[in-house]
Order: C-alpha cells, then sequence, then structure tokens
C-alpha cells in the first residue's frame, strides 16, 4: 500500500508514528511543511521538517514534542553573551549540527529535498521525507502592535509573541513561484490515500496546500483528514489564532468546510464533536486523542479503514 501523508510540525509526527504501527508494510511518504523555516545565525533551521525527522528517528525531545532529547544550550548561551539576536528562539547544541550541515549542503548547491534525503540517512525515519517545495517559501505574519503595522516571521509571531497579537493576515511569501519539490506529485499521484494527519490547517496543511499544483493533486485522490480541534479548542498550540486570522470558528466543523468536500472524503472527529456533517464526505467520531503509542495506532487505523486502504 502507498500512503502520503502532507505534515506539519508536532501533531503529525505524532500521528505519523501510529500511522507506520497502523500499516507497517506500507510506503509512506510525507511531505513536510517548510512555511516555518527560518534563517538564524546564518543558518537554515526547518522546524517542522526535523520534527518529523526526530521523531520518527527516536531523537526528539518526548515531552516538548520539538527539538532533540538530552539537548544542552551552550552554543545559545555564547550567542547571547555576544548580545546575538534573536535570543527568542531556542536552538540547543545537538539541533544546531542538523542547521550547520543542512546550511553547508545547501550552499553548496543541493536542494532542500536532498539535503533532507542526507538528514534522514543518518535518522531513519521509516517514511520518504520530502520537502513541499525546493523553493524558499516563508510563512509571515502581518500584525499591528507599538511599532505600528508590520509583517514578521511566522517564527516571531508563534515563539516570541506565543501568537498573543492577533494575526491581521497569514501569508506564505514565495508561493506563487513555488514548485512542488520532485518526488511530491508522482508521489500523490501514485498514492493510494492521502491521510491529512491531526496537523494545524492554516499555517501546516493550508501551507503545503498552497504550492501550486499540490491541491489539485491532492484532490484527485481520496483524501481522510483527522481533527486537529476537539470541543472548540486545539488540543495544544495555538492553532485557534490562525483560524481566527483567517476568518475561520475554532472547530471539527468549521475546518471540514475549510478543507471543503471537493479536498476531503473522510473526517475523523472527536466523540464530542458526533454532530459535524457535510455533503460529500463521510465523518466518522471516535477517540482522537493520541496519548498513547496504541491510541494513535488506533487513529492511523481508523483513518485507513475510512479510506478503504485497511479491512
Ligand atoms: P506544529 O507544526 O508543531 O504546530 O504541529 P502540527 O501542525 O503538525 O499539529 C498541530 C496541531 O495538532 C494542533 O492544532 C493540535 O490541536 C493538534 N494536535 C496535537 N495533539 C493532538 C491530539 O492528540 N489529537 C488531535 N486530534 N490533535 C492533536
Ligand atoms: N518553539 C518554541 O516555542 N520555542 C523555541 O524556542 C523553539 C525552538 C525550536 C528550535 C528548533 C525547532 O525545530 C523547533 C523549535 N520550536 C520552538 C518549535 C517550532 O518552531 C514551532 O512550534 C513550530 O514551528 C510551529 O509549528
Ligand atoms: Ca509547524
Ligand atoms: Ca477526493
Amino acid at each position: 500500500m502507498r500512503i502520503v501523508s502532507l505534515a506539519g510540525g508536532i501533531g503529525a509526527a505524532r500521528f505519523l508514528r501510529g500511522l507506520k504501527a497502523a500499516a507497517p508494510d506500507a510506503e509512506i511518504t510525507v511531505i513536510g511543511n517548510t512555511g516555518d523555516d527560518i534563517t538564524l545565525f546564518g543558518l537554515r533551521v526547518c522546524p517542522d521538517l526535523d520534527t518529523v525527522m526526530y521523531t520518527l528517528g527516536g531523537g526528539i525531545n518526548e515531552e516538548q514534542g520539538w527539538g532533540r532529547a538530552g539537548e544542552a544550550f551552550t552554543v545559545k548561551e555564547e550567542l547571547a553573551a555576544y548580545g546575538m539576536e534573536p535570543q527568542w528562539f531556542g536552538l540547543g547544541d545537538r539541533d544546531f549540527a542538523t542547521h550547520i550541515l543542512r546550511s553547508q549542503l545547501l550552499s553548496a548547491g543541493y536542494p532542500l529535498s536532498q539535503v533532507t534525503e542526507a538528514l534522514c540517512d543518518r535518522w531513519r525515519p521509516g517514511v520518504r521525507l520530502l520537502p513541499m517545495s525546493d523553493d524558499r517559501t516563508e510563512t509571515h505574519v502581518v500584525i499591528s502592535d507599538g511599532d505600528g503595522r508590520r509583517a514578521i516571521h511566522f517564527q516571531e509571531w508563534w515563539v516570541r509573541l506565543r501568537a498573543s497579537v492577533p494575526a491581521e493576515q497569514i501569508a506564505l511569501v514565495g508561493a506563487d513561484e513555488a514548485t512542488p519539490a520532485p518526488g511530491v506529485l508522482d508521489a500523490i499521484r501514485d498514492a493510494d490515500v492521502v491521510i491529512l494527519p491531526p496537523s494545524n490547517p492554516v499555517v501546516s496543511i493550508g501551507t503545503i496546500l498552497q504550492i501550486p499544483g499540490i491541491r489539485e493533486a491532492v484532490e484527485r485522490k481520496t483524501v481522510v483528514g483527522v481533527s486537529p480541534i476537539i470541543g472548540g479548542a486545539p488540543v495544544r498550540g495555538m492553532a485557534d489564532a490562525c483560524l481566527t486570522a483567517i476568518g475561520v470558528e475554532t472547530s471539527a466543523q468549521a475546518v471540514l468546510e475549510l478543507y471543503g468536500s471537493r479536498l476531503i472524503d473522510g473526517w475523523l472527529v472527536a466523540e464530542e464533536d458526533k454532530d459535524v456533517a457535510l455533503d460529500g464526505v463521510v465523518v466518522e467520531a471516535r477517540p482522537l486523542l493520541m496519548d498513547s503509542p496504541e491510541a494513535t495506532r488506533e487513529i492511523a487505523a481508523a483513518a485507513l479503514r475510512l479510506a478503504g486502504a485497511l479491512p
């Protein structure tokens, strides 16, 4: 069986562990969000790709959900001692090595897809991890504060401001000129099923779908999504602030309507959201908390069954 999954960071990475367990013989291609990517201290950082790679490769900080386990922050402290900015982004020493190697390969001319493959040679995530695009795109957020109305990088809004200042607009800079990375459209075309994990509908899944060609390719497939919203709230993180920014209510119903029935064939919601309905979409209510490996595997298995990919 061939499965394609679009992926943000923590929600996706945890779900993908369950998907691997639910379909151990499947060939899984993960199309990762690179809108979160940022250049810091001259190094290219790809938080969502790294979260998937470290989680599936056994290197993730499990409690935090991002960054490396057993991390130290000597380099960060030394940079701060020089007064280097930004100081609001916590890059650990082990993680720095990933960004140094990635940046070296990128400056040698390798595209991000090949660089990601090289990094995965070490981590062996058990899936094929492709960035959504080799072209540089970045999510920026328009805010108004004491410094006026301006666009800032998504990470500054998310990490420094904790999304506490309302986003007036969220845009993927560079999207119009970007093309899907090599292998992305082929993987979607050849997939038996496309799964949308419980990732952020705006800045993870929504971002990937903005790369020209990807949405159209996915719409041709059988697509099952897992709601990241349970009982009117995100399970973790600040996805509600992203949905509000694009004028969408924070509910499993509204996220389904945002994706639409052209894209989605099946939608998994939590039991408290069992009344969710949309013409042309099969909705199934079940426990959706990924609070153990078994529970997560069962969510993934339910998604595959809804897609007709498992008996
Ligand atoms: P990020 O890039 O690190 O923000 O991660 P993703 O975009 O992949 O996923 C974030 C989303 O995952 C958030 O909107 C959460 O509500 C959702 N999420 C996290 N844990 C769970 C869970 O256990 N169950 C469900 N249904 N959603 C979850
Ligand atoms: N998130 C934080 O809230 N604070 C941080 O200092 C931080 C550092 C960081 C470093 C590497 C990395 O891969 C991820 C990191 N994250 C951090 C998480 C991440 O930037 C955001 O949660 C996501 O981009 C939103 O999906
Ligand atoms: Ca993300
Ligand atoms: Ca379809």
